[in-house]
């Protein structure tokens, strides 16, 4: 049965209809009585379009089936719903069985990470990726029980806690680094990448997580709609009153300036109150000690209160307006109170060779006290993650872990959003999935194509949109945006953000995915001069440069940090270690500093060093993709947008992926490995093949089992076109196993 698309085809073997004709069907997604429920794998259409694939994704939706594959890419639709689809009777009918075998689920695609990583003994990971709330954060919850599920088997109390120690990570990390947009009630506003290290046997011994920039402008201001981080509310209604009373909280959240700018304090879909006894839960089970998680609060409280102070100018001097929102501060930061006032309302600056104070000013003043909630939230955050990361490492004090194990990264980051205002905030998060987008091309569409030309195979090219273009406008050294704004940075006082415009206006103007309101006066999109517009892979984003610079130096006045290390609690001097240089040190750095035109990183190349480490880590391991899709902006269980699916279908680039995919090859190894793997199928091959080379005896064995027509013959590699195959031997292989093993006991007892 074969299916023509140019010089590649998809081949579904005889034997596979037969078993499904017959009942028991073992592939039901990829047969043609399943109709009701449209076809399990793209890959299977009669025609591929852009037409047929919404409208198979329709009947799906419809259908209560959410999840279909392009091969081993697993496209997921967000349900809006609870589904009844994750519990252990599903868990038992995925464990250790091939993507094929059961109709498609994420928990396939979990279990083909962690049994390829078994088989072969490398590392693997799952990048999920799609737009803000199209469900990748519960993907990978549901991925990650899924992991735990299936492991140990021998029901071992350590591997037991380290698993829930992993899982429980994921209620404070969301509690600290997620909030309520007007895209999704729980979106996240960090990216999270996250190793779980595996021993030899396959169990969870531990694991690390890398976090990515968290949007911290959202301590101080949030968008109509939107709320402040869920901490913040989860402590103001879950504290039991004696918490609450210590930390000298209202729990009316307009009495907080940091959380009144939006609006809405509560969510239909969230208890703050359960979340706050839930996270206090998890942060029992990961060690947290009671001192740390007094900290923790206690920042908390004291960013709220903080953001309550108010500055008046009196002559020439500004002053704090509320003195006790000075001592409640002073207090939950365990700092000097006359010291927290010199830094909010004055700086120590060099002049003329000396150190003196100078007042702020008012707006200053605010400026300070915005900059200094943000930073003392975002170091809380990072501290946390370090928690985190210390009670989940792998233990290397126990011996049977010195064994070098292997690891399953689970991406889970920001998705691509476009809000009312777009700031350097949501530039830094469309950036990052401009960079997933990439690999995914590099991977899935440009590494597949380029591998069957070099091994000699037949090939009609399929073509995609590269968005290296875009990659590059952001990145690219000297001439890209973060270059651009990175130089204006270097004269920061002299540069303004509309000044950096026009620098972006000039080197730009002639790039076809950028325009600005003076290169393009007449596009009504453009509303304001300070916009600039990007065209990126997912859509047009307008951003608003005011803020870029600022956003970018990111600094923080020297004098709250020298503030925060003075601080008689422990842990928050740990956060601030820079805070101990001695200010006339500081001095010299900073001359020298000014000397050798050295600067410290800016936000922009430090996000964008650490999303080149992310890709090369992600391309060190074996990938497995879900492409996560919103359905509609209403959050309906039953709203099946069209126009919405289809803008994501067409910019994730999946009707590419089915076309490649479809021409192509589901497996390839290389002859050698091969045979090594399957030599005992056939009598020619085993124990060894000595009648040539290695793809002679790969060949010998095929055409012993009747695979031909299925398989192609690379310069160095078999192509296997379908998993079929590769099921079919790898069952002849497990059937062959065990009599081997008895043969070769009893060879070592020398009763063969
Ligand atoms: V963002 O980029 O962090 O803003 P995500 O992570 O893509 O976004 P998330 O996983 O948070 O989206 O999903 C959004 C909401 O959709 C969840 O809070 C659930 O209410 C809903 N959702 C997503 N996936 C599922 C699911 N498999 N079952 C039920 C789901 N509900
Ligand atoms: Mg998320």
């Amino acid at each position: 049965m074969y299916n023509s698309i140019g010089v590649g085809y998809y081949y579904t073997p005889q034997w596979l209809s037969e078993i499904c004709v017959g009942g028991g069907c073992l592939c039901s997604h990829t047969m043609m009585n399943h109709e009701e429920i449209g076809r399990g794998d793209f890959v299977l259409l009669d025609e591929i379009s852009p037409d047929s694939f919404i409208h198979n994704l329709r009947i799906r939706f419809n259908g209560g089936k959410f999840y279909t594959y392009i091969g081993e890419v697993c496209v997921s639709v967000n349900p809006y719903r609870t589904l009844n689809i994750y519990g252990p009777d599903y868990v038992s009918q995925y464990k250790g069985r091939e993507i094929f075998e059961r109709p498609p689920h994420i928990f396939a695609i979990g279990d083909a990470a962690y049994k390829t990583m078994k088989r072969n003994g490398k590392d693997t990971c799952i990048v999920i990726s799609g737009e803000s709330g199209s469900g990748k954060t519960e993907a990978s919850k549901i991925i990650m029980r899924y992991l735990a599920a299936v492991t140990n088997l021998s029901g071992q109390q350590e591997i037991e806690r380290v698993k829930n120690i992993l899982l429980q990570s994921n209620a404070i990390l969301e509690t600290f680094g997620n909030a309520k947009t007007n895209r999704n009630d729980n979106s996240s506003r960090f990216g999270k990448y996250m190793d779980i290290h595996f021993d030899f046997k396959g169990d969870p011994i531990g694991g690390h997580i890398n976090n990515y920039l968290l949007e911290k402008s959202r301590v101080i201001v949030q968008q109509a709609g939107e709320r402040n981080f869920h901490s913040f509310y989860q402590l103001l209604f879950g504290a039991p009153d004696g918490e609450a009373a210590k930390l000298q909280l209202k729990r009316d959240p307009t009495f907080y300036h940091f959380l009144r700018q939006g609006g809405v304090a509560k969510v239909d879909s969230i208890s703050d109150r359960t979340d706050y006894k839930n996270v206090s839960s998890a942060f029992r089970a990961l060690n947290f000690d009671g001192p740390s998680v007094d900290t923790i609060w206690k920042i908390v409280a004291a960013v709220l209160h903080l953001g309550n102070a108010e500055f008046k100018s009196e002559g020439d001097k500004t002053r704090l307006a509320n003195s006790a929102t000075l001592s409640t501060v002073a207090s939950l930061l365990c700092v000097d109170p006359n010291e927290l006032n010199r830094a909010l309302c004055h700086r120590v600056i060099a002049a003329n060779g000396e150190l003196m104070e100078k007042g702020h000013t008012t707006s200053e003043a605010v400026y300070g006290r915005d900059a200094f909630a943000k930073a003392l939230y975002d170091r809380l955050f990072s501290w946390i993650v370090e928690r985190v990361n210390s009670a989940i490492e792998v233990q290397r004090a126990d011996r049977s872990y010195n064994v070098p194990g292997t690891v399953i990264g689970v991406l889970d980051i920001y998705g691509f959003e476009i809000f009312d205002i777009n700031s350097f905030e949501q530039f830094c998060i469309n950036y990052c999935n401009e960079k997933l987008q990439q690999l995914f091309i590099e991977l899935v569409l440009k590494q597949e194509q380029e591998e069957y030309r070099r091994e000699g195979i037949a090939w009609q090219n399929i073509d995609y949109f590269n968005n290296q273009i875009i990659c590059d406008l952001v990145e690219q050294q000297h001439k890209g945006i973060l270059a651009i704004m990175d130089e204006a940075c270097l004269n920061v006082g002299r540069v303004t953000d509309q000044m950096l415009l026009e620098a972006l206006d000039q080197k730009l103007s002639q790039h076809k995915h950028y325009t600005s309101r003076k290169l393009s006066p007449l596009d009504k999109e453009l509303r304001h001069g300070s916009d600039f517009r990007i065209r990126h892979y997912a859509g047009d984003v307008v951003y608003d440069v005011g803020g870029f610079l600022d956003k970018n130096k990111d600094t923080l006045f020297q004098d709250f940090k020298r503030l925060l290390y003075s601080s008689k609690d422990p842990n928050i001097r740990h956060m601030w270690p820079e805070g101990a240089q001695d200010i006339h040190k500081e001095r010299e750095q900073m001359e020298s500093l000014r000397l050798t035109t050295k600067r410290p990183l800016t936000a922009g190349t430090l996000f964008k060093n650490s999303m080149i480490a992310l890709v090369k880590n992600l391309t060190s391991k074996e990938p497995f993709y879900v492409r996560c899709i919103k359905p509609n902006d209403q959050k309906s269980p039953v709203l099946f947008d069209e126009e919405r699916v289809r803008h994501q279908v067409s910019y994730l680039g999946l009707i590419e992926n089915v076309r490649v995919r479809r021409a192509g090859f589901a497996y390839r190894q290389s002859y050698d490995r091969f045979l090594r793997r399957y030599k005992m199928v056939s009598q020619y091959t085993w124990p060894n093949f000595r009648g040539g080379a290695d793809r002679d005896g790969v060949r010998i064995l095929i055409q012993q089992q009747n695979f031909d027509e299925d398989v192609v013959y690379g310069k160095t590699k078999i192509f296997v076109r379908s998993p079929q195959t590769l099921f079919m031997l790898e069952q002849a292989r497990a059937r062959l196993i065990p009599g081997i093993v008895i043969f070769l006991q009893k060879l070592w007892r020398g009763s063969v």
